[in-house]
């Protein structure tokens, strides 16, 4: 991931703009996207209170609509995809277990060490090629026979759809296996589904097929839906009740939340409408990036709205070909040596997807 500022102390916008160029074409993330009028004018006109009372009317009534969309009996809203992971970990598992979950997961790489720092556990990651953990992939690795030698393992966490393995959606064909297994052998499962729209889209499905059977599920509302901040959890009204008080403990007491809750509401209904278009200009721009020179993607792979490209075979490596696009006024992430990731959302229209592979082809091909 690149780093947030650049070393003149200023962020990628804003090196841009002091060079007088038009807004980047923003491949980094769906989390850069800013919220629509819609919800600038939700957010004016949020009904507020204070929320670590539970008395904030919009961030109840999220809530509610989010336990209801879910078919759960709760939900909590939490300031980001990293708590809601963190304190389904916390609460699923004690000192000492294990999680088990994909490699390439935000659970293994991008949060931080948590789940070793607050809950005491580790994590046993398991390498897979399409980023889809099967049953079979999950079963030799679960500790349950050796309470003397091993560490238990405490829960296992599928992410849905996978972000590092390029968007990837696992049907539900895949995890009804897993959590079938699991349930028999008295293991819970939880989902980081944080683009689990993205999925039920992909799929054509409807949502609850893709999330029932989870002990408990987080989704953002910040990625591909377009509040400016926010994730939920969902699950049993007990794990809810308990959930918040390890929210407050992380700091996550948000007060007057409302303001972001009513944000949140407009993505949450609003959101999923637009999904296909992000998934389409995806597919768009991984098209035109599989016939560049250097490049390993199989298109017809890409499902959703994440686009992971292979440099192994180009004579650039990853953080090369972000820098130089950077100056072309494209921002992209590399995720290793020699992996790029470019992800569309609501502020990317097809024009803007042109431009970004007219400068692609010019930085892969130095044109
Ligand atoms: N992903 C972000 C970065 O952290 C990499 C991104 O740009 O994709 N689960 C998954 C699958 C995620 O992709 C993310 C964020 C999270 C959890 C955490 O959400 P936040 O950023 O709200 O803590």
């Amino acid at each position: 991931m690149r780093g947030r500022f650049s070393p003149k102390g200023m962020t990628e916008v804003e090196e841009m703009e002091t060079r007088g160029v038009r807004s980047a074409v923003d491949l980094r993330s769906d989390t850069v996207t800013r919220p629509s009028a819609e919800m600038r004018r939700a957010m004016m006109s949020a009904e507020v209170g204070d929320d670590v009372y539970g008395e904030d009317p919009t961030v109840n009534r999220l809530e509610q609509r989010a336990a209801e969309i879910f078919q759960r009996p709760a939900a909590l809203f939490v300031p980001s995809g990293t708590m809601g992971n963190q304190i389904a970990v916390r609460l699923h598992t004690e000192p000492g277990q294990e999680v088990v979950c994909e490699a390439r997961t935000h659970l293994f790489n991008l949060e931080m060490g948590m789940a070793a720092a607050f809950s005491g556990v580790q994590l046993r990651p398991i390498a897979t090629a399409t980023g889809r953990l099967t049953w079979g992939a999950v079963e030799p690795a679960l500790r349950l026979a050796d309470p003397y030698n091993t560490a238990r393992t405490g829960l296992v966490v599928v992410e849905n759809t996978h972000n590092w393995a390029g968007g990837v959606v696992v049907p539900p064909a895949v995890t009804r296996d897993l959590l079938r297994e699991l349930k028999q052998r008295g293991v819970p499962c939880h989902l980081d589904g944080a683009r689990i729209f993205n999925a039920a889209v992909a799929l054509g499905l409807p949502l609850i097929e893709l999330t029932a059977g989870f002990d408990s599920v987080m989704f953002c509302l910040s990625k591909g839906l377009g509040a400016p901040v926010g994730s939920m959890l969902v699950g049993e009204q007990d794990f809810i009740h308990r959930a918040r008080v390890v929210r407050k403990m992380l700091g996550g007491g948000m007060r007057q939340a409302g303001i972001l809750a009513a944000a949140g509401l407009v993505a949450l209904e609003k959101g999923p409408q637009r999904l296909a278009e992000d998934h389409d200009n995806a597919r768009y721009l991984a098209q035109g990036l599989a016939t560049m020179a250097g490049v390993s993607l199989d298109a017809a792979a890409v499902e959703t709205n994440i686009v992971v490209f292979d440099l192994t075979q180009s004579e650039f490596d990853a953080a090369h070909v972000v820098a130089k696009l950077a100056e072309r006024n494209v921002l992209a992430n590399a995720l290793d040596r020699h992996h790029v990731r470019l992800v569309t959302h609501c502020d990317v229209d097809r024009t803007r997807c042109e431009e970004a592979l007219f400068a692609l082809r010019a930085v892969l091909e130095r044109e």
